[in-house]
C-alpha cells in the first residue's frame, strides 16, 4: 500500500521519442524494436492501402489541375499525407464516424464518398457536397479544430444511447494550438469518449513551422496532460499508421478512452493553390521528403514479399485513372446555383439579421438580371 500524495504515474501514456515504424524508408519491414509492439497489418490489408494511396493521389492530382483551370474555386492537397488519411480511414468500422478538415479529401473518398460530392463545395455549389448521415463522415471544417469536440459530443452522446461507435478526428499540426482542441482533448479524456485524435503533423502551419507552434518534445506528448494515450508514428508508413489506429480505436470502445496520434508527414505540395511556399521553406526540404514517398515505400514491399507484380500495380492505375475521367468528365461545366441557397441551412429559422441579408443578396441578383436583359436588348 502506498502512503504518497503523488498522482498516478503518468508512464503508461508516455509515447516515444522515436516514431513507431513497421516499413523502413526503403520499403523493408522495420526492426521490431522500431514497431513498439505493434504487428503490420496482413497482406489483404497491405494490398488495400496501396489501392486506396494510388487512388487517393490520381484524385489529388486530378483536384489539383481542375483548381488549374479554374473549375474548383480552391484546393488543398493531400500529396505525402495519403498513409495518415487511408491508414487512418481504413481502421475504422462502417459504424463510425470520420471528421475530417479541408486538408482530407482523400480521406473521404477512401471512406467511399463519390469524389465529385468531395469536390462540391470547393467548385462553389452546393454546402458540404455530400450526406454526412450516409456516410458517417461529418462536413470538412474550415475553421481549426472544430471538428474535434463535435467528434467527442456525438461519441459522448452516442455511447449513452448504448451505441457502439466511435469516431477518427483528423487535424493538422496547427490545429493543435487551438482553443477548441484543448477543450476537445479535454473533455474526451474526462467522458472517456471513444474518440481517436489523429495529428497529420506536416510540420507547417501554412508558413509557420513546428517550432513556432509548440515546445512539447513531440505533439503526442500532449496527450499526457490530459490523462490520454499518445502515440508517435510515422505518418508515411500506411501499415503502421492503420496499426496504431487500429489499436486505439479498438482501446476506446472497449472503454480504454481516447488516444491522439501524431503521425510525422509532410506536405509536398504548397498549403493550396494560392499560397507561394518557396517564400518560407526550402526547396532541398521538400526533396527529402519527396524521396520518403508513403506509396513507394509501400509498393516496394508488396512487390518485394510478392504480393503486388506489374499487373497488380495496373490495376490499382487503372481503377485510379477511371475515377479521374469520372471526376473530369462531371466536372466539365460550372455549376449554375441561386445565390439566395447560401441562407438555406444555416439555421433551422433564419435570424433577422439573415433575413436581411438574403433580402439585400435577392435585390443585387435582381438588379445583375434587369442589367442583363437591358444588355441583350442593345
Ligand atoms: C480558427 C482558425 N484560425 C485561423 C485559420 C486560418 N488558417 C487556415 S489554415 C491554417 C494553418 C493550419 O495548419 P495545420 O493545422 O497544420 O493544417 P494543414 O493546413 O497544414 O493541414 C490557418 C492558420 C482558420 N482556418 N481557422
Amino acid at each position: 500500500m502506498t502512503t504518497s500524495d503523488a498522482p498516478p504515474v503518468a508512464a503508461p501514456f508516455l509515447p516515444s521519442l522515436e516514431p513507431i515504424r513497421l516499413i523502413d524508408h526503403e520499403g523493408r519491414r522495420a526492426p521490431e524494436s522500431a514497431g513498439a509492439g505493434f504487428a503490420p497489418p496482413g497482406p489483404d490489408t497491405l494490398l488495400a492501402l496501396l489501392r486506396a494511396m494510388v487512388v487517393g493521389r490520381r484524385f489529388d492530382d486530378q483536384a489539383g489541375a481542375l483548381a488549374k483551370q479554374g473549375r474548383l474555386a480552391v484546393y488543398p492537397s493531400s500529396r505525402g499525407q495519403e498513409a495518415c488519411q487511408v491508414g487512418g480511414v481504413l481502421a475504422l468500422a462502417e459504424r463510425d464516424w470520420l471528421f475530417p478538415t479541408y486538408r482530407d479529401c482523400v480521406s473521404l473518398v477512401t471512406r467511399g464518398v463519390d469524389p465529385v460530392e468531395v469536390l462540391t463545395l470547393l467548385r462553389g455549389d452546393w454546402h458540404c457536397g455530400y450526406d454526412p448521415r450516409a456516410h458517417r463522415c461529418a462536413p470538412q471544417c474550415t475553421p481549426l479544430a472544430t471538428n474535434a469536440s463535435h467528434a467527442v459530443g456525438l461519441t459522448y452522446a452516442a455511447r449513452r444511447k448504448g451505441a457502439d461507435t466511435a469516431a477518427l478526428v483528423l487535424m493538422g499540426d496547427g490545429a493543435t494550438s487551438e482553443g477548441d482542441a484543448h477543450e476537445a482533448y479535454n473533455f474526451a479524456a474526462v467522458w472517456n469518449a471513444p474518440v481517436v485524435f489523429l495529428i497529420q503533423n506536416n510540420q507547417w502551419a501554412i508558413s509557420v513551422p513546428l517550432h513556432k507552434q509548440t515546445a512539447a518534445p513531440t505533439l503526442a506528448h500532449k496527450a499526457v496532460g490530459y490523462g490520454m494515450r499518445g502515440y508517435h508514428v510515422d505518418g508515411n508508413d500506411a501499415a503502421a499508421v492503420n496499426a496504431v489506429v487500429s489499436r486505439a480505436l479498438a482501446e476506446a470502445r472497449a472503454g480504454g478512452g481516447p488516444a491522439l496520434v501524431e503521425a510525422r508527414t509532410y506536405r509536398i505540395e504548397p498549403h493550396t493553390n494560392s499560397d507561394a511556399p518557396q517564400r518560407y521553406r526550402e526547396d532541398a526540404e521538400v526533396e527529402h521528403w519527396r524521396r520518403r514517398d508513403p506509396l513507394a515505400r509501400l509498393e516496394a514491399l508488396l512487390r518485394s514479399e510478392g504480393l503486388l507484380d506489374d499487373a497488380g500495380k495496373a490495376e490499382f492505375d487503372d481503377r485510379a485513372d477511371r475515377l479521374a475521367a469520372s471526376v473530369r468528365e462531371r466536372l466539365a461545366q460550372p455549376p449554375h446555383r441561386s445565390p439566395d441557397e447560401l441562407f438555406a441551412h444555416v439555421y433551422a429559422e433564419p435570424t433577422a439579421a439573415l433575413r436581411r441579408q438574403r433580402a439585400a443578396v435577392r435585390e443585387v441578383a435582381a438588379h445583375a438580371e434587369r442589367s442583363r436583359d437591358g444588355n441583350g436588348g442593345r
